[in-house]
C-alpha cells in the first residue's frame, strides 16, 4: 500500500487554501458531526470546495478534479477521481467531497472509531483497485493499476509477474479474484492506518 500513500501525499495540498466564505450554523453542526471534522478544518474545506466548483453550481464534476494540477498529472489520477464519485454520478457534493476527503485524515479526528478507521481506509484502497465495482479484484484490475504506476519504466513480463505473485500471496480465487477479506487478510501486518494517512491540515 506504500504506493497509495505515495501518489496520493500532497495531492491535496492544493485543496486546503484558506479562504473567506461560512456554513450555515446547522449545516456546520451537520457535517462536524458526520465527519468529525472540526469546525475550522469544515470551513477551510469548505472554501476549497467553492473554489474549485468554477461553474459555481453547488457541486463538483470530475473537470473540476482535474484542474487539480497534482491530479491531472498523477498516473493514477483518474483512478483517485472516480474514487469520489458515486456510481454512475458525475458531481459530487460538499458532504459527499468531506467523506471521501476523511480517508486520507490520519489525526486531529475526534472521531477516531468512525469514518477513519482502519476499515474505511482498507475499503477504499480496494475500490481504488475494483474497478468494475464488483467486489473482486482481478489480476487484470491489479495488473493495469500497477502499469499506470509503474509507467513504461519496467518491463510488461516483470509486471504481470509481480501481479501473479501478489493474487498468489493473498490467496485469491482462480476464477472472480480478490475478495475484500482476503485483501484485508493480505494486509493484515501492515500499518494501513499510517500509510493510508496524509496530513492534509495543520
Ligand atoms: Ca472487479
Amino acid at each position: 500500500m506504500e504506493y497509495i500513500r505515495h501518489y496520493v501525499a500532497n495531492l491535496f495540498s492544493d485543496i486546503f487554501k484558506d479562504h473567506k466564505k461560512k456554513l450555515q450554523p446547522k449545516e456546520m453542526a451537520d457535517i462536524e458531526k458526520e465527519t468529525g471534522f472540526t469546525e475550522n478544518q469544515i470551513e477551510r474545506l469548505y472554501s476549497r470546495f467553492v473554489s474549485l466548483d468554477k461553474g459555481n453550481y453547488g457541486f463538483l464534476t470530475r473537470e473540476d478534479f482535474m484542474r487539480i494540477p497534482e491530479l491531472a498529472i498523477n498516473p493514477i489520477g483518474d483512478l483517485i477521481i472516480s474514487s469520489f464519485f458515486p456510481e454512475r454520478s458525475n458531481s459530487i457534493t460538499f458532504p459527499q467531497f468531506l467523506h471521501v476527503l476523511v480517508h486520507f485524515q490520519q489525526i486531529g479526528n475526534r472521531n477516531g472509531e468512525g469514518l477513519t478507521s482502519r476499515m474505511k481506509k482498507l475499503r477504499f484502497a480496494f475500490n481504488v483497485f475494483d474497478q468494475s465495482c464488483d467486489g473482486y479484484i482481478t489480476k487484470d484490475e491489479l495488473l493495469s493499476v500497477l502499469q499506470m504506476m509503474v509507467g513504461s519504466f519496467v518491463d510488461e513480463k516483470e509486471i504481470s509477474d509481480v501481479a501473479e505473485r501478489i493474487m498468489l500471496e493473498a490467496d485469491a480465487d482462480r476464477e472472480r479474484g480478490l475478495s475484500f477479506d482476503k485483501f484485508c487478510n493480505a494486509l493484515a501486518k501492515t500499518d494501513v492506518e499510517k500509510k493510508l494517512s496524509i496530513k492534509f491540515l495543520d
